[in-house]
């Protein structure tokens, strides 16, 4: 079994190897380090999608250690990355996940087109299932043809009940029945995947608060959660549709898929910091068992180690 920090490691390989060859490249030289260094520096962080704010205060550290004579390696300089961002988001205290005190817990996953949201629900769905928990999947995505038979294949795979309705159907409808069937069956977690969508969409949104409302009706303490899927691997623009869905709509948590294939891991950092949003999983690959809880040591750790 491989550990956390292993997961990690390879899911984020694209962005280390990336900027440690550019640090390599930048300060392998005999040369001292000067203005044009840092620049290249800050370049670099940047590239990972870090932010600027995290990458500007990480240079200015290496600066500060180099000019104390503290540091003059490359690898140096990964070692005083780690420290600092680590120190940076030391702050963060995540919200622990709400589980229901009775009766089935309830994760509705949400956010935009081919974000992730069905292949989450499916990966989340083992993940619970190998900690011994019963689990019951809503297709709530009645929207697209395929949207239905995707998770319904899935839950077959996995051996997964799928309470799922026609497409065209009503999604709220598809949520209400899955909650109160897994409520009857005495299931642990119902998790309720939805139709992608834009959140420029206000009709669509609207639609979403809909579903929200009805689970509420199923269950009064439900949805226990409401989890935002996005694609790590746009970036800055994740951390953009983080924020304009977070305004519109109730998140308790992010999960952020598809970092097996960016150089841009840095943006889990950058969405942490500037939106604080705990990030419950990370996806690193399309098989069911490429869903990681997040963990923020390992994962700084992994970002800056060779
Ligand atoms: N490499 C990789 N691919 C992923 C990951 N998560 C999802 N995918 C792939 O991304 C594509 C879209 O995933 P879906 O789960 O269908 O996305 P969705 O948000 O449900 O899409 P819509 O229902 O169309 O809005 C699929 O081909 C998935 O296999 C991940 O963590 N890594
Ligand atoms: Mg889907």
């Amino acid at each position: 079994m491989a550990s956390v920090f292993e997961f990690f490691k390879r899911g984020l390989q694209k962005t280390t190897t990336s900027l440690v060859r550019k640090v390599k490249g930048i300060f392998g030289g005999e040369t001292t380090w000067n203005a044009e260094s840092y620049e290249a520096l800050e370049a670099a962080l940047i590239g990972t999608d870090l932010g600027v704010v995290i990458s500007g205060q990480l240079v200015a550290e290496v600066k500060d250690r180099y000019e104390r004579g503290e540091i003059k390696t490359g690898e140096d300089i990964m070692a005083v990355a780690q420290e600092t961002v680590l120190s940076l988001l030391a702050t963060d205290s995540d919200t622990p996940m709400t589980v229901a005190e009775e009766g089935p817990t309830v994760i509705m996953m949400v956010g935009v087109n081919g974000s992730g949201k069905t292949t989450t629900c499916a990966k989340l769905a083992h993940y619970l299932m190998k900690q011994g928990k019963t689990v019951l999947l809503g297709a709530g995505d009645t929207f697209r043809a395929a949207g239905v038979e995707q998770l319904k294949i899935w839950g077959d795979r996995l051996d997964v009940p799928v309470v799922g309705g026609r497409q065209g159907g009503d999604a709220a409808a598809v949520a209400f029945d899955a909650v109160t069937s897994g409520s009857q069956k005495g299931i642990d977690y119902v998790i309720i995947d939805t139709a992608g969508r834009q959140h420029t969409r206000r009709d669509l949104m609207d639609e979403l608060s809909k579903v929200q409302r009805i689970i509420g009706k199923a269950k009064p303490d439900a949805p226990h959660e409401i989890w935002l899927t996005v694609d790590s691997s746009i970036g800055t623009n994740a951390l953009v549709q983080a924020r304009e869905f977070g305004k519109l709509f109730p998140i308790t948590g992010l999960i952020l898929t598809k970092l097996d294939g960016t150089g841009k891991g840095g943006v889990v950092v950058a969405i942490k910091r500037e939106l604080g949003y705990p990030v419950r999983f990370v996806g690193l690959g399309e098989q069911v068992d490429d869903l990681q809880p997040f963990d923020q040591e390992s994962f700084v750790k992994a970002l800056f180690t060779a």
